[in-house]
């Protein structure tokens, strides 16, 4: 007996080119309309939100379209007397939206802009004795907030904050015997927190922990018959997983071992020629993170390199901004 695979299906007449135009009027808009149902329902993750949009526009090469000033504003206030951001004002401090916040002032070059002692101090401050990270004062331990720590600590250039050895002990401990890696020690695989293990390991040079062609295996095993990515064995492709799975299988150095241009065909076909923006596959409601995902996914690929512009693979950033920091990251060979 055969079991049948979970997969989308591509319309005939889906997007088969890149509606760059469209995507910068539709996150442009979204930025606008503070009104609107959806804007107002995602508020508990506002910050991250806001960097989405800005990265977007960057990878477009457009990020002076968008308000600098009524963004570093928001952002300043939604800084906390412990030196942590929260998504919104009135919310908590929390690791996930002080990486957003400070990935944001690095985009407008504004690291200068706040206290990075203090910040790094609030991030340190939540790494536990078995190197673990809480994302917030709550106690929820995640391989995610590991990821979010370093990576704001690095931008922030204060890795001396925390005790990094123990830090990458921990996220060796989250490895499984498929090579890939979960939230905590035990759980299953999952590609978003392998992008998180791996973006760990890279910026602290501890790539030699992985087996690279085992976990690649796994990772390449994501592509399904449609071109898309799934996160782990037997879900329905996401164009979200064209960031999560195609990172990691560049800071692993495989990015190969994919039919890259059924990826392509894919993220495209999950656009809306319509509204502008991309959904987590054809035919879904667009979203500004499956916009951004999407688009640098394609970055990933090396789709028209000419209008998109080259992602980091590891901070989900353009690369002039972290080499402009003076950041190296390690890759597999
Ligand atoms: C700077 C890019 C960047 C990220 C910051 C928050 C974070 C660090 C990374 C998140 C990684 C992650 C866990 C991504 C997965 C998100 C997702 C689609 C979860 C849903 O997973 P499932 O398996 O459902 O429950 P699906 O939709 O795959 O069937
Ligand atoms: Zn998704």
């Amino acid at each position: 007996m055969s079991t049948q695979i979970k997969d989308a299906k591509i319309p005939e007449n889906a997007p088969k080119t890149l509606l760059m135009e469209k995507h910068a009027e539709y996150i442009k808009a979204y930025e606008e309309k503070k009104e609107d149902y959806e804007y107002v329902m995602t508020e508990y993750l506002r910050v991250s939100g806001v960097y989405w949009g800005l990265t977007a526009m960057s990878l477009m090469k457009r990020l002076e379209a968008m308000n600098q000033k009524e963004v570093l504003e928001f952002v300043l206030a939604c800084q906390h007397p412990n030196g942590g951001f929260s998504a919104c004002q009135n919310h908590d401090a929390h690791l996930l939206y002080t990486l957003s916040s400070i990935q944001i002032l690095a985009l407008f070059d504004r690291l200068d802009d706040i206290d990075r002692d203090k910040t790094s101090s609030f991030i340190a401050g939540l790494q536990q004795e078995d190197g673990s990270f809480f994302g917030d004062k709550w106690g929820e331990v995640d391989s995610r907030f590991s990821f979010c720590a370093i990576a704001a600590l690095r931008l922030l250039d204060r890795m001396e904050a925390i005790n990094v050895e123990k830090a990458v002990d921990f996220v060796v401990r989250c490895m499984n015997f498929d090579g890939g890696f979960g939230c905590t020690p035990g759980s299953e695989s999952h590609a978003g927190q392998i992008y998180c293990c791996v973006g760990v390991l890279s910026i602290t040079h501890s790539m030699h922990h992985i087996n690279p062609d085992l976990l690649c295996w796994w990772l390449c095993e994501r592509q399904l018959p449609s071109g898309g990515l799934n996160g782990r064995p037997e879900k329905l492709p996401d164009v979200c997983y064209s960031w999560w799975v195609l990172a990691s299988l560049k800071m692993l150095g495989r990015i190969d071992w994919i039919d890259k241009d059924k990826l392509s065909n894919f993220i495209l076909a999950s656009q809306d020629d319509e509204t502008g923006g991309i959904s987590d596959r054809p035919g879904d409601m667009v979203d500004p993170f499956h916009t951004l995902f999407g688009l640098a996914g394609l970055s990933l690929l090396g789709y028209d390199k000419t209008t998109i512009a080259e992602v980091d693979p590891v901070f989900c950033m353009p690369a002039d901004v972290i080499k402009r920091i003076g950041i190296r990251n390690s890759y597999c060979a």
